[in-house]
């Protein structure tokens, strides 16, 4: 017998909510045992809505104890009680309704709704988690004025914190106290957010542009308190940036963060007390690496930003998730390229998305940015949404200019706020504040797959003609096997035979731009575009900063690379011809064996290293070969050992071809004696010193082991430290073992560098990587219920170790079945991310796709599967 799961939700099914809250009062008595929720609803039925409809409250895995309306008990048979709920069949046009409910938040492992991390009690309601506390119209569009009543134990949980500001607070004679909590902003039930604990704080202030104080308060555990400084530092540099560049201020009195080790994901941005996993918040020198502090300072941004892009304007319906995901990722990238290197940045965030999002665009799951229908809203939370959504905004701006994006985010608010809309009334306030049609551009919306951009030329020395012919084509996607063109941005530079760029102008043009690019409308399935005045044949500097999320075919001989690696003036493609050269070589000899290093790509990393107008970040990044993640999407069927080895094959050749290079450049940063700060110039440094340290150690030498290990041992920063244990634990001798026990022993009580023991081990080269995975889930430190842990080991070597994973004895694949069934019954959320390795089976050859398929049919016959595993294992069957 089959079980029954969950069936779909569709985009186009929505209705508009027949009840609304106005506001509701809550209160909490939180215990160790039970926590009791009585909530206090005040509830209008909606304009045009018939009498007797009735009434639907979401409310799932708690106990309802009692309901009243206007004061009178119901019974059972007063009102409908399901899996899902509770409705009421019949009810007045205004009332108010009572509830309690009774749960058990020492037993929620899906870390849903309320539930306890360490000794704190906390909450996640995104999406759907606040229906696991109270009975509620939980979905976004019903908005509602909260006021919050918390009451606990004075002695083991001094900290009680809500949303909004406190406004009233007392003691009972039985040890326990209470503080109450006003929002007066009216928001959707995904972002309440309570917190109790013993906690400490670190204190701040904040004045914005207007003259607001605003205090600025960070919770942990009392031991972490001394690792917020930099948490803090980058709020105030987030609230400052949103100010400057979108003239938004903060608009409670109050700014709360609270770190939690138990999290599903990396934040959440409640209305005024953000929930934020400790991975994002704690940062110190000797426990964090330069990217943790730069991650911290993102996802701190991203989450401030959140409080304009996704709560003063919220999602009509969580179909439109990228509303608020797309643009506010799309915000955190501008800051965070506004506090380093902006080009450094752009590279990480395409890397992303071309690592994660492309191959999620060519697989079974791939999905529109605005969806059509999900079954598990959890498992929409994906690249597609977030970073290929951010790439939709980035777009607009490309197309509108920075004034006219301005203009369109200006409207937008003008227009919605203290709403809850939809995509389309964004891309509306884009159009509309700039008078111009963007009908087409909505495909970006609802097309899924990452389109191609071909792109051909011709040069005529007659005319002193160039001609760029551009054609594009999407490929077909679950459900829907043809695509309309898109409308995008194509930014495009010409550059000389002495690099440098030429001024543009098209034909018909009555002269050329004064700029050293330009961006091309593309809307077409096949344009030209004919410049004129062009000497000599150029060579085209196409897609400049990545300006659309395409991918895009160019025949670029080895010389064009070469030549665009050493001069182009856009960064983000200088680093990307260097990248395609790399490629180009590794997909050969993937192909048809590996052979000797061609003297021009040595010459141009040679070159690469010794250029003195370019920083360290940089510089590390372009002799960075290409990840065998990007390389894998390139390849009709993956060859993932083949691709390995063809790429520690080059990393050899480049560390033997430039040994003296990389020694004399380690010795000279690993020379550098400044204080460790976290800033882009010394990381960057760290970097590139890294880099070099990597390439020395492909020679193999003892020597050069012993340099790795006086590295790690002599470390003053985790930097310095991880990037050496990382390097040892790919040797297949005993130092690796040292050095890990070594680094176990000093850091086994900081949970946040136990996960960094365990990733460095999930993403050794070493042969028996998964041996060595397979023993340390039964390791001490490892727990199957903290996300962490199962990102930190399981998570790292299914997604970012692919030679091991795709081992052909297909030992990687039952690993990671096995763990999925495992986890399934504690935390399904964490469990349905774990299986996108799997999904992709049918890039693999046969064996493996068998192997994998196998595994996944295995998954599907476990009994009670959860709908979160049960949608992506059965999409990617089907
Ligand atoms: N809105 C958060 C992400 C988030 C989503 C779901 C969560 O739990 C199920 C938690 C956080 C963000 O974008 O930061
Ligand atoms: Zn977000």
């Amino acid at each position: 017998m089959t079980e029954q799961h969950a069936t779909p939700v569709h985009r186009h099914e929505y209705q508009v909510p027949p009840y609304r809250v106005d506001s509701l009062e809550l209160e909490f008595s939180l215990d160790e045992e039970e926590t009791l929720v009585k909530s206090r609803l005040h509830i209008c039925r909606n304009d045009g809505i018939n009498p007797h409809e009735p009434l639907h409250l979401f409310g799932e895995s708690m106990e309802l104890l009692e309901l009243s309306l206007d004061g009178k008990a119901l019974r059972l048979g007063d009102y409908l009680l399901k899996s899902d709920g509770l409705s009421i069949a019949l009810v007045p046009a205004q009332f108010t309704l009572e509830i309690t409910t009774r749960l058990q938040p020492q037993l929620n492992t899906q870390l849903e709704g309320l539930y306890k991390s360490g000794g704190m009690f906390c909450t996640q309601c995104e999406a759907e988690g606040f229906r696991r506390i109270t009975y509620f119209p939980d979905r976004p569009d019903v908005m509602s004025r909260y006021t919050t009543t918390v009451i606990a134990d004075k002695a083991r949980y001094p900290v009680l914190l809500s949303n909004g500001n406190p406004v009233e607070r007392g003691d009972y004679d039985d040890g326990r106290h209470w503080v109450r909590w006003e929002d007066p902003f009216p928001k959707p039930s995904y972002l309440f957010a309570l917190v109790a604990g013993d906690l400490a704080c670190r204190r701040d202030t904040y004045v914005t542009t207007s003259g607001r104080e605003v205090t600025l308060e960070i919770y942990t555990e009392h031991e972490n308190i001394d690792k917020t400084a930099h948490a803090m530092a980058s709020l105030k540099r987030s609230m400052r940036w949103d100010e400057e560049a979108y003239g938004l201020e903060y608009d409670l009195d109050i700014y709360m963060i609270v770190a939690v080790g138990d999290f599903n994901m990396g934040a959440m941005e409640n209305k005024g007390l953000n929930i934020f996993n400790t991975q994002y918040v704690l940062a110190s020198p000797d426990t964090a690496t330069d990217t943790d502090f730069e991650n911290v300072e993102a996802v701190i941004g991203h989450e401030y930003f959140h409080n304009w892009t996704g709560n003063r304007v919220t999602c009509r319906d969580w179909f439109q998730l990228s509303l608020k995901e797309g643009l506010t990722v799309f915000r955190e990238q501008q800051f965070s390229a506004a506090m380093g290197s902006a080009a450094v940045k752009r590279i990480n965030d395409v890397r992303i998305l071309r690592n994660h999002q492309f191959p999620e665009d060519a697989g079974p799951m791939a999905h529109p940015v605005r969806p059509d229908s999900y079954i598990e809203i959890n498992n929409f939370y994906t690249a597609t949404v977030y970073n290929k959504g951010a790439e939709v905004i980035r777009m607009y701006h490309t197309l509108l200019g920075e004034a006219g994006f301005r203009r369109g985010v200006d409207l937008y608010f003008q227009r919605h706020d203290g709403q809850a809309v939809t995509c389309d009334d964004f891309l509306a306030a884009m159009a509309d504040a700039n008078n111009v049609d963007l009908s087409q551009f909505s495909l970006w919306y609802s097309q899924a797959g990452t389109p191609k951009l071909r792109v051909r030329d011709e040069y005529d020395p007659a005319t002193q003609t160039y001609t760029l012919h551009v054609s594009q084509s999407c490929p077909p996607t679950p459900g829907q096997s043809e695509k309309k063109p898109f409308h995008l941005p194509l930014t495009v530079g010409l550059v000389d035979t002495d690099g440098k760029d030429l001024p543009l102008q098209l034909d018909g043009e009555s002269h050329a731009l004064d700029t050293a690019h330009r961006v091309l409308e593309i809307r077409e399935a096949e344009q030209s575009f004919r410049f004129v005045n062009i000497p000599k044949r150029p060579r085209p500097s196409l897609l400049r900063g990545f300006s659309a999320p395409v991918e895009l075919d160019y025949p670029y001989t080895a010389e064009d690379l070469a030549f665009l690696f050493a001069h182009d003036s856009d960064p983000f493609n200088r680093w990307e011809a260097g990248q395609r050269l790399m490629s180009d070589l590794l997909l050969e000899w993937t192909a048809k064996g590996i052979g000797k290093l061609p003297q021009p790509l040595l010459k141009a990393i040679q070159e690469t290293l010794a250029h003195k107008a370019l920083d360290a970040a940089f510089i590390a990044e372009a002799i960075t070969p290409p990840t065998e993640a990007y390389l894998a999407e390139q390849m009709q069927t993956i060859d993932p050992l083949g691709i390995h080895a063809s790429r520690e094959a080059l990393r050899q050749q480049l560390a033997q071809g430039l040994a003296k290079q990389w020694l004399s450049l380690y010795q000279e940063l690993a020379s550098d004696n400044t204080a460790y700060r976290p800033d882009g110039d010394g990381a960057g440094k760290r970097r590139l010193k890294n880099v070099a340290l990597g390439y020395l150690s492909c020679l193999h030498s003892e020597s050069e082991q012993t340099r790795c290990l006086e590295q790690f041992r002599q470390a003053t920063n985790m930097t310095d430290q991880l990037a050496a244990l990382a390097l040892l634990a790919d040797t297949e001798g005993e130092v690796a073992d040292v050095a890990l026990r070594e680094f176990y022993e000093r850091w086994q009580r900081e949970p946040l560098v136990v996960d960094k023991w365990f990733r460095v081990q999930a993403m050794s080269k070493r042969s028996d990587a998964l041996d060595r995975v397979v023993a340390l889930i039964e390791h001490p430190a490892f727990e199957l219920r903290n996300p962490n842990k199962v990102r930190a080991l399981i998570g790292a070597f299914c997604q970012a170790n692919p030679a091991r994973f795709h081992a052909p004895d297909g030992q990687g694949y039952r690993f990671l079945a096995d763990n999925i069934i495992a986890l399934d019954g504690i935390n399904p959320q964490i469990a349905a991310r774990l299986a996108a390795p799997l999904s992709r089976w049918r890039r693999y050859d046969s064996k493996r796709q068998e192997q994998m398929k196998l595994e996944l049919e295995r998954i599907l016959k476990t009994q009670k599967l959860s709908n979160d595993v049960h949608e992506i294992v059965s999409k990617s069957l089907a």
